[in-house]
């Protein structure tokens, strides 16, 4: 059956619809019909009006408030207390590296890797192969690959390969060993991530491969390739800020570095919170030269130290020194975990860089800035890279 056709209702229906579907030529004969006064049908009218605007209005504010939050979050680091109005990023020189990261689904290359299980050793080998037509993250059309491995969910152990500076196709040939029983390893996911390092700012994440070790016929030894996949990103965390104040005083050689407050600190513990200090270190002709801590502050994401440590630091000594700033989680029974960690010194980069020399070139000063926290794994493979020369094999625990 076919449905009638469209019509104006007569007068039964309110006079709202009436009013609005209307045609302009029919518009005062109807409005004749009506039992109101002109005025009164011309405020619903004006009404009406107002009523759909103001629908509209909130539509396009609840959009726009979407895309805002993301840049709300980069305008609140900014803004963040900040002293000299720096911005707290390590990105702050793109320079030549580090060109931004493409589409998701763009391919990111693939890994071999093998895996090996001896059960009555509970030991599990890792073995990292080689990669293969890696995503190029550099503006050169290259990467600097290195492969990250990690275990979750205990995530007691990250091992690295070494980098390979401009390939895309790097044979790492390395074996890390994980002692694990087999009760826990069938618990586990196995994480190989490929980064590409940047000597001016933060490394990128290339691709990554999770494997579920529940699935794994351990029975054999696994040789394969994978395709790397994106990243998942709630595991590149924020680690936290940390606000300073450098001064240098040349006359009298002394170093003087003020660890005012860090903020949003990654938690640590299963109470929700961090029982925060800071390492204050230097490193001189690449070798730990001094150190000194602030005290531990309890159960805080956000402590305030506004304590003062100093060095004596020859001016010759200042132009060389490599100044490594650590966030550690004091714990009572285990060993004390990093948060993380930045270096400054006249090879240091971006940020860093700039409140190295801001202090340099203000002798007698006190200057602060805030500083976003790298993890310590990623500073100390920049440390050792800049150390290679002399030490091939550094110590992960400074
Ligand atoms: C596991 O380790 C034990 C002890 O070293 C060794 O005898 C055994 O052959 C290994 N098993 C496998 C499957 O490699
Ligand atoms: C791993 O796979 C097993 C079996 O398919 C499943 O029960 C388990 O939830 C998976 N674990 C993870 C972390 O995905
Ligand atoms: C920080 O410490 C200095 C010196 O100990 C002190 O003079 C200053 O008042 C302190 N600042 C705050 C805000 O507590
Ligand atoms: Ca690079
Ligand atoms: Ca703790």
């Amino acid at each position: 059956m076919k449905p009638n056709p469209p019509r104006i209702k007569p007068t039964k229906t309110s006079p709202h619809t009436n009013s609005t579907t209307a045609a302009p030529g029919f518009l005062p004969s109807i409005l004749d019909k009506i039992p109101l006064p002109r005025w009164a049908i011309y405020t619903i009218i004006a009404a009406i009006i107002l009523l759909v605007l103001i629908c509209v209005v909130c539509c396009c504010v609840k959009c726009c408030c979407k895309k805002k939050k993301k840049r709300k979050k980069v305008e609140h680091k900014i803004s963040m207390k900040g002293m000299s109005g720096t911005t707290t990023t390590a990105l702050v020189q793109p320079g030549a590296e580090d060109v931004e990261g493409g589409s998701a689904n763009q391919p990111r290359g693939k890994l071999q890797y093998s895996l090996e299980f001896n059960a009555s050793r509970s030991e599990l080998l890792v073995g990292i192969k080689e990669a293969a037509s890696l995503k190029a993250m550099d503006s050169g059309g290259s990467s600097d690959p290195y492969v990250k491995v990690y275990i979750l969910p205990s995530k007691t152990k990250t091992c690295e390969t070494k980098v390979f500076r401009k390939t895309l196709n790097p044979a790492f040939n390395e074996q890390f060993k994980y002692q694990i029983p087999q009760k826990e390893l069938v618990e586990s996911t196995l994480v190989m991530q490929v980064y590409d390092f940047n000597r001016f700012s933060k490394h990128d994440i290339i691709g990554e491969i999770r494997m579920n070790l529940s699935t794994v016929d351990w029975n054999h030894v696994i040789e394969e390739w994978s395709d790397l996949s994106e990243a998942s990103k709630n595991e590149q965390e924020h680690l936290g800020d940390i606000c300073f104040s450098l001064r240098y005083v040349p006359t009298s050689s002394k170093l003087t570095v003020i660890i005012l407050e860090a903020k949003n600190l990654k938690k640590m513990d299963h109470d929700g919170f961090s029982d925060p200090y800071v390492k204050v270190q230097l490193i001189l002709d690449k070798k730990k030269w001094k150190k000194k801590k602030t005290s531990v502050k309890k159960q805080t994401l956000n402590p305030y130290f506004n304590e003062s440590i100093t060095f004596e630091v020859s001016f010759e000594q200042i132009q060389k020194v490599q100044l490594v700033i650590s966030v550690w989680d004091h714990d009572k029974m285990t060993k004390n975990d990093a948060i993380g960690k930045i270096y400054l010194g006249c090879d240091a980069t971006g940020n860093q860089l700039r409140h190295w020399a801001d202090m340099l070139s203000n002798p007698r000063k006190p200057v602060a800035q805030w500083h976003t926290l790298l993890s310590a794994e990623q500073v100390d493979t920049t440390l050792a890279l800049k150390h290679t020369i002399k030490i091939p094999f550094i110590n992960k625990a400074f």
